[in-house]
């Protein structure tokens, strides 16, 4: 362990020289923020130390460098992680505590910096503290928003969205590098010229905008490698501000050109998995791959001149989902037209340097744009993906029967769009999906004409978490016993979180387990009390679902089952139910009206259920508002049962699975997405599985032989009771009933499959449930699933890139 600090005194010395130095104040006059500021600047300090010496190892031993270019990055708070990655955080606690101050306290003071929707931008944060932890030279490559993604408010049960400030009061872990400013230029017209009898291309009249890299220090664990994550802003080239206008009076147009540069980076579209098109994204989108391509090229230049044969030897770039699409071509752009090499070549090199990674099989997020669009905001990138597009036309194998279908399937442009996911693909040398399951429908369906011409490009990566932010910094008591029992070892290697099964038949041991949950569990309820005013019980069960929110998803299952056990227990006060908080927390794209509708109706519930005296005692309903990277922390440690319940084949992988399992939780599930991996590792007997399989809800729909109006007939007391209060008043107390969801669901002839799973999900919930009362057996299969949680380490997923993928 590379510590930043040998002692409590030198720690305190430095730290004190940081405050006055910071605020111009005497220590005992300083505010809680002057010191939180005080001690982000001076870990950020150390860290960049250790960054220049990683930055001289890597330099020194030409290790490869890997890109990791994302449109997310849902990094969170970053001081308690990396006062632990330092091996310093007690260290700093009780010194702080020494001088008056409380680390807790300070921390409370640190933005969270929603700069991503969900799992995808959460992966991308996993990945960098894992590669840095792996001692890869891994570098994140993002955007900067100016406003993260939009705050929550409940209103009425409903959610409201408000703008996420988070820069307000400054980060002070980012570096502003105006030094490494790159220009980007949008529209114009492409110009070309001959030289020595071939075409050279350049794009004319262009309108630039300015891409500033801020720079936010990465710290592996162990404190032996310390990299960076570089977000860009937009901002206008030069300052074009208009004095006429402004001596006359018009302001906003003084200010119009800055204004118009900085939209593109303005804010985070809050969609997940879905909803694109607008220009405004495609500008990002372009913004920093462009800006982004460029740093890297200027890096390798300064190491290896202008070699380029040798990239992908020294390079890795690897491009998260669709959206770093343009990597391929603005790679392409860059090698023919500004350092002239031939096409063949530059295509040679583009290909072994970048890999790409699927999210999703939802056909609505499988990112296109209109060619017209395209074409005229970015011309010379469109001629370049024309000539990728004509050139892989052009060497289609044209022997095989149905050649004229595969080659439709995989075409990069077709209907008067780019494909960006066809792209992708022909510009990688590797494709992966993120679980099994997923990987497995990535071949055989989304992308099986791809996978009949290329099998060796497509492999899989099942995700991973970052053991040290969700189990050792999100769950400190758990971590301590864990500690106690097998040492530290699992921090550095998760895999030795498998030593806790020699204490699954240690009856004290698992005392101390649910004493641990207990406490996790009065913290939660707690923040709850605070935050939402309303008491829950932290003897009862806390069963959570918390994730963006999604039909797929099916938190509509969920409050299903909550209404259903509602309904029977008024019907019938003996019907016995064990005591259960039901908590979900998530956001939903502010334009998805049935995801909206779905919290609404959650709310609605909760406010019938949490007031009604006949049920009180068993259960509780409760929606936190806001989810996000740091109320999660509290949110996992504090769970027993984990809802993952997504229709089998939909949910990609999961990781919010994976957090709640290493923090002892029960699975009740579908087997879907990284769900069968879990059940794999831990045994089915120790989670709780329900409901179709991928390949029988498949079969059903090719069946065409489920009825919505059938389910509701066959069960009129249960299910059709259920579908009745939505729009019987039962819930309509806060702002009305919930037509919307009723239609969709009668209507759309129940698309995901609630009605049909609703039976086995509940009885599943009922069983589960049941074994509550025999502590000690759910303990020891809380204890077994963190033991058999060891294999979701980020780590490992990394280490699996940088094998299979990188080969860094
Ligand atoms: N995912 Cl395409 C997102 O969070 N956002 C996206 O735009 C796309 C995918 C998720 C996916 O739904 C989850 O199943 C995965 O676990 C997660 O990406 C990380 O791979």
């Amino acid at each position: 362990m590379n510590r930043i600090f040998e002692s409590k005194e030198e720690f305190k010395e430095l730290y004190l020289s940081s405050v006055t130095s910071l605020s111009g104040k005497p220590f005992e006059m300083t505010s809680d923020f002057d010191r939180f500021q005080a001690l982000v600047k001076l870990v950020a300090s150390k860290a960049r130390s250790v960054q220049t010496e990683t930055e001289k190892r890597v330099h020194d031993t030409g290790q490869k460098r890997v890109y990791y270019f994302s449109i997310e990055f849902l990094i969170g708070r970053l001081l308690d992680n990396y006062l632990i990655n330092f091996g310093v955080r007690d260290l700093v606690a009780e010194a702080l505590k020494e001088m008056g101050s409380n680390l807790e306290t300070l921390e409370e003071y640190e933005p969270d910096p929603a700069l991503g929707n969900g799992g995808l931008g959460r992966l991308a944060a996993c990945f960098l503290d894992s590669m840095a932890h792996e001692g890869i030279a891994g570098y994140g490559n993002g955007m900067r928003y100016r406003y993260g993604l939009f705050k929550q408010e409940i209103v009425n049960g409903a959610q409201h969205e408000t703008t996420d400030d988070w820069l307000v009061h400054g980060y002070p872990w980012e570096v502003r590098r105006q030094d490494k400013a790159v220009r980007i230029g949008f529209g114009g017209h492409v110009v070309g010229t001959e030289e020595n009898g071939r075409m050279r291309y350049h794009t004319e009249g262009t309108d630039d905008v300015l891409a500033v890299p801020y720079d936010i220090p990465v710290v592996g664990y162990g404190g032996n490698t310390v990299n960076k994550l570089r977000v860009w802003s937009a901002e206008p080239v030069e300052e074009e501000f208009d004095l006429d206008a402004f001596n006359a009076g018009d302001y906003a147009k003084a200010q119009a050109h800055r204004a118009e540069a900085e939209a593109i980076s303005a804010i985070l579209y809050p969609n997940d998995a879905g909803e694109h098109g607008r220009l405004l994204r495609l500008k990002q989108e372009y913004l920093f791959v462009a800006a982004g391509i460029n740093s890297v090229l200027d890096t390798f230049r300064k190491e290896h001149g202008s070699d380029w044969k040798l990239l992908p030897q020294y390079v890795a770039i690897h491009t998260n989902d669709t959206h770093p699409a343009m990597c391929g071509p603005e790679l392409m752009r860059v090698l023919v037209d500004e350092e002239n090499l031939e096409w063949d070549e530059a295509w040679d090199i583009t290909t072994k340097t970048i890999s790409y990674t699927n999210h999703t099989i939802l056909p609505e997020a499988l990112e296109k744009w209109p060619i017209s669009t395209f074409s005229k905001l970015l011309p010379r990138v469109y001629q370049i993906i024309d000539e990728i597009s004509r050139r892989y036309n052009a060497a289609f194998d044209r022997s095989q029967d149905g050649w004229q279908d595969r080659l439709r399937q995989t075409a990069i442009l077709w209907d008067g769009e780019v494909r960006m996911a066809n792209l992708s693909v022909i510009c990688s040398h590797s494709v992966n999906g993120v679980a099994k399951l997923h990987t497995d429908i990535l071949e055989r369906e989304t992308l099986k004409d791809f996978y009949a011409l290329t099998p060796q490009k497509f492999n899989n990566k099942t995700n991973g978490i970052s053991p040290r932010r969700f189990l050792a910094e999100a769950n400190p008591s758990y971590a301590k016993l864990i500690t106690e029992a097998i040492g530290t070892g699992w921090l550095d290697d998760a895999a030795e979180l498998s030593k806790l099964e020699a204490f699954e038949g240690d009856p004290a041991f698992l005392e101390r387990v649910g004493a641990s949950k207990h406490e996790n569990k009065v913290r939660l309820a707690n923040y709850v009390r605070r935050e939402c005013g309303l008491a829950i019980d932290p003897n009862s069960i806390f069963d959570v679902q918390v994730k963006r929110f999604h039909a797929y998803k099916r938190q509509l299952l969920n409050i299903f089952k909550v209404m259903d056990i509602y309904n029977r227990r008024i019907a019938d006060p003996n019907f016995r139910v064990a005591p259960t908080t039901f908590i979900f927390s998530g956001k939903a794209a502010s334009s998805y009206t049935f995801a909206k509708e779905t919290i609404r109706l959650i709310n609605s519930v909760a406010n019938v259920v949490n007031n009604d005296p006949r049920v009180n005692e068993v259960m509780k309903v409760c929606f936190i508002p806001n989810f996000r990277v740091s109320n999660a922390q509290l949110i996992y440690p504090a769970a027993e049962i984990s809802e993952q319940i997504s229709t089998a084949g939909m949910e990609a992988s999961g990781t919010s699975n994976m957090k709640l399992m290493m923090n002892g939780a029960i699975t009740l599930g579908t087997m879907d997405g990284a769900n069968i991996e879990i059940v794999n590792l831990a045994g089915a007997e120790n989670e709780k599985i329900f409901g179709l399989t991928a390949p029988e809800v498949d079969e059903l729909r090719a069946s065409g032989m489920h009825f919505a109006w059938d389910m509701y007939n066959a069960d009129p007391d249960r299910l059709g009771r259920v579908i009745d209060e939505l729009t019987d008043d039962t819930f309509a107390a806060l702002s009305g009933n919930f037509e919307s969801i009723y239609n969709e669901l009668m209507n759309g002839n129940d698309h995901d499959l609630v009605m049909k799973d609703f039976a086995s999900y509940v009885q599943a919930w009922e069983e589960l449930t049941q074994g509550y009362s025999d502590r000690m057996d759910w303990n020891r299969r809380a204890l077994h699933n963190t033991a058999c949680s060891g294999w979701f380490s980020s780590d490992r997923t990394i280490r699996e890139y940088r094998d299979e993928i990188w080969g860094a």
